[in-house]
């Protein structure tokens, strides 16, 4: 039986709850396919993060990984194209570092391309009822972060079959109702979501050719 790891985060930023580990934690141990669902949750930690995904992915060896992360002030899911080599926090992270401009990997290349099949995931999304885009920034905060870790890590497994990559996720209703006027997302919609991008990247192994770019 294949696993595939689902990642959520702690909460940050004054939050009291994480999105992402609400909905992902909701999926644990669910069978989806010739495949179970490993959900663990990540410290909002630079390097830290890190350290706990790449420990993950040595102990459970997963076909699949789908990092997801709170991204506040998205309409949709944001099924993130790439990661970069950097960190540049607008705030603290929860042990309150903020790295300005420095390189996740000092060797490491600028950037990495998710390798699941994204354009498949926002169609079968937005087919299911779930608002979704591409989205071509992570951010520079401690997702893109474990975003670019997991990628490097997975870098030479590609071969071998391993594929990752990562999913911003908007506001609960509850958090939103106290940054008016920010959107929001059900939880039921995120938990449905997540299990649809799972669906579609096991039964995906090319991506389709879809347009799902943007000008800006
Ligand atoms: N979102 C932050 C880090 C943790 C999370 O859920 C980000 O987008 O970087």
């Amino acid at each position: 039986m294949r696993t595939v790891l689902l990642t959520g985060f702690e909460p940050f930023e004054n939050e009291p709850i994480n999105p992402s580990w609400e909905a992902v934690r909701a999926l644990d141990g669910e069978r989806i396919g010739d495949a179970v669902v490993v959900a663990r949750q990540l410290p909002c930690v630079f390097g830290a993060a890190i350290d706990e995904m790449e420990s993950l992915l040595l102990n459970l060896k997963p076909a699949v990984t789908i990092a997801v992360g709170q991204a506040g002030g998205r309409a949709e899911m944001s099924v993130e194209r790439v990661a970069i080599n950097v960190d540049d926090a607008r705030v603290p992270d929860n042990l309150g570092e903020q790295p300005i401009d420095q390189p996740i990997c000092e060797d490491g290349v600028a950037a990495y391309f998710s390798t699941l099949p994204i354009k498949a995931i926002v169609r079968d999304l937005r087919k299911a009822g779930v608002p979704a885009a591409v989205s071509q920034t992570a951010g520079t905060f401690v997702c893109n972060h474990v975003f670019y870790g997991l990628m490097n890590f997975l870098d030479p497994l590609l071969a071998a079959g391993w594929r990752g990559g990562f999913i911003h996720i908007p506001y609960l209703p509850e958090q939103a109702a106290h940054h008016p006027g920010q959107p929001s997302m059900s939880l039921d919609m995120m938990i449905r979501g997540i299990r649809q991008a799972v669906v579609t990247t096991l039964a995906t192994e090319v991506d389709v050719r879809e347009q799902g770019g943007q000008l800006h």
